[in-house]
C-alpha cells in the first residue's frame, strides 16, 4: 500500500518510529480510561496505508533503572520494580497502600507495570538519541507524553516521566528546548522538572478548570517560582481553555503563542506531545478539535524545521486516538496532503470495523453528532496572548 499511496521517504530528511509492541499488552484495568491497546490501532492504520516505508522503525528497548534515576528518586524507582498488583484486602475493605500516589485508582498497580513503564521511557530516550546525533530530523515515541509523572510520585495514569528524561538527553547536545503539550490536561510533571532552568521553555494549552478538572494547576499567570536568582524564572507558559474551543480557535492561539516563543526563547530543538484528547469525541475531553485542527499543530511546529521529537500522551477515544497519531506520522513523511486526498481507511487493515467511519478523516459531526458549546469568548483568547506577549519581553535570548 506504500504504492498504492504513493509513499515514499521524505526528500532531505530522515523521520524514526520508536516503538515495542509489548506495550500495548498491558492493561490498567477494565473500566480505567487509559488502554495501551490504542497504541495497536494506531500502528495498524499507519502500517495500512503504506508509511513504514517512508521512515526507520526501531523496536524501542526498555529504559534502564539507571536511566530512569536520571530523573526519579531511587527509592520510588525500587518501589516502582518491586511492587506487586494491588490485591484486594481479605476483608473487602480498600486498600490503604499509596506509597508515592501508587495503588490510587487513576495510578493502579497493574501486571507488568514496570516494563510497561522503562518500554515507554525507552522509545523516548531512543528518539532522544536519534535527534541528538542527527540521525533522524523527526522522531515519534506515540508510547511516551506521560507528562504528569513527578520525581518521586506517580500522578494522573503516568508513573515515569519519558519527556522529561528525552528533554534532559537532548540538553546534552542542544543549548535550548521549546517544550510543547496539546493535551487537554496541563503538562505539570514536565513544568515543574524545569521550573529552574532557562534551557527550557515549557508551554502547555489545556482545559483549566481547577475546581473540577485534572491536575487543576496551570493558570496564565501561573509561570513558576519568580525571582531574581532563578533563571527559569518566565519559562513556565500556560494556555488555559475552556470547554468547546474549535480547530479555527485553537490553531490561531496554538500559532500565535509558538512563534512568539520561537522569536525569543530561540530553541534549538522541539519536544512535542500530542495527547489526543484534545479531540472531540473524547472520553474525558472537551475540546471540539477535528484530527485535522490537531495535526495542523504539528504541521505548524514542522515547518520551524527544528529537530523534532513527537510524543503521545492523553486519548480516550481509542479509534481517534489512532486517527490522530497516524494523520501526524503522514505530516511528519510530508504524505500528509495524499492521505486527505484519499482518506479512506484500506479494507485491508486489521481492526477495519473499530473505527466504525471508514474516513482517517472523518468530520466531527460524524464522529459526535451534536459538537459541545464553545466557552471561550475573543476577549478571553486576546487577552491570554497580550500576558504572553508580556511574559516573553522577559525572554531574550
Ligand atoms: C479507574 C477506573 C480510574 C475508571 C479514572 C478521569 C479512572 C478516571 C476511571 C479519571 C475515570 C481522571 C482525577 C480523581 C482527582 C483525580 C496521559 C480526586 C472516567 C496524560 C489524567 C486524568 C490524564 C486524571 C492523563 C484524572 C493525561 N480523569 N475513570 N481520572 N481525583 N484524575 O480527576 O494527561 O491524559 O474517569
Ligand atoms: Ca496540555
Ligand atoms: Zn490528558
Amino acid at each position: 500500500s506504500a504504492y498504492q499511496y504513493g509513499i515514499h521517504r521524505p526528500k532531505g530528511y530522515t523521520v524514526s518510529n520508536h516503538y515495542n509492541p509489548e506495550m500495548e499488552k498491558h492493561h490498567f484495568g477494565p473500566t480505567h480510561p487509559m488502554k495501551p491497546w490504542r497504541l495497536t490501532l494506531a500502528k495498524s492504520l499507519i502500517t495500512a496505508f503504506g508509511m513504514p516505508a517512508a521512515m526507520d522503525s526501531y523496536h524501542a528497548r526498555a529504559a534502564t533503572h539507571d536511566e530512569l534515576s536520571n530523573f526519579h528518586a531511587a527509592d520510588y524507582l525500587e518501589y516502582l520494580a518491586t511492587a506487586a498488583p494491588q490485591q484486594k484486602p481479605p476483608d473487602g475493605s480498600e486498600s490503604t497502600d499509596n506509597k508515592f500516589n501508587l495503588a490510587n485508582p487513576d495510578c493502579p498497580l497493574f501486571d507488568g507495570l514496570y516494563n510497561y513503564c522503562s518500554m515507554s521511557a525507552g522509545g523516548s530516550l531512543d528518539a532522544a538519541r536519534k535527534i541528538c546525533t542527527q540521525a533522524s530530523q523527526i522522531a515519534c515515541c506515540w508510547g511516551g507524553g506521560l507528562h504528569h509523572a513527578k520525581k518521586a510520585e506517580a500522578s494522573g495514569f503516568c508513573y515515569i516521566n519519558d519527556i522529561v528524561l528525552a528533554i534532559l538527553e537532548l540538553l546534552r547536545c542542544y543549548k535550548r528546548v521549546l517544550y510543547l503539550d496539546i493535551d487537554i490536561h496541563h503538562g505539570d510533571g514536565v513544568e515543574e522538572a524545569f521550573f529552574s532552568t532557562d534551557r527550557v521553555m515549557t508551554i502547555s494549552f489545556h482545559k483549566y478548570h481547577p475546581e473540577t478538572f485534572f491536575p487543576g494547576t496551570g493558570g496564565l499567570s501561573d509561570n513558576g517560582p519568580k525571582s531574581e536568582s532563578n533563571p527559569g524564572s518566565h519559562h513556565a507558559i500556560n494556555v488555559p481553555l475552556n470547554d468547546g474551543i474549535t480547530d479555527d480557535q485553537y490553531g490561531e492561539m496554538f500559532k500565535t503563542i509558538v512563534r512568539k516563543a520561537v522569536d525569543s526563547f530561540q530553541p534549538e530543538a522541539i519536544a512535542m506531545q500530542c495527547g489526543a484528547d484534545s479531540l472531540g469525541g473524547d472520553r474525558l475531553g472537551k475540546f471540539n478539535l477535528q484530527v485535522t485542527g490537531h495535526a495542523g499543530c504539528v504541521e505548524f511546529v514542522k515547518k520551524l524545521r527544528l529537530p523534532l521529537i513527537l510524543f503521545g500522551g492523553g486519548g480516550y477515544t481509542p479509534r481517534n486516538v489512532a486517527r490522530a497519531w497516524a494523520f501526524e506520522t503522514s505530516i511528519a513523511i510530508d504524505c500528509h496532503r495524499k492521505i486527505a486526498e484519499n482518506p479512506r481507511i484500506p479494507d485491508h487493515a486489521p481492526w477495519r470495523a473499530e473505527f466504525r467511519q471508514e474516513s482517517l478523516l472523518p468530520s466531527l459531526e460524524e464522529i459526535l453528532g451534536e459538537p459541545k458549546s464553545n466557552k471561550n469568548t475573543k476577549k478571553r483568547m486576546d487577552e491570554i496572548i497580550m500576558h504572553i506577549t508580556e511574559q516573553l519581553r522577559f525572554v531574550n535570548k
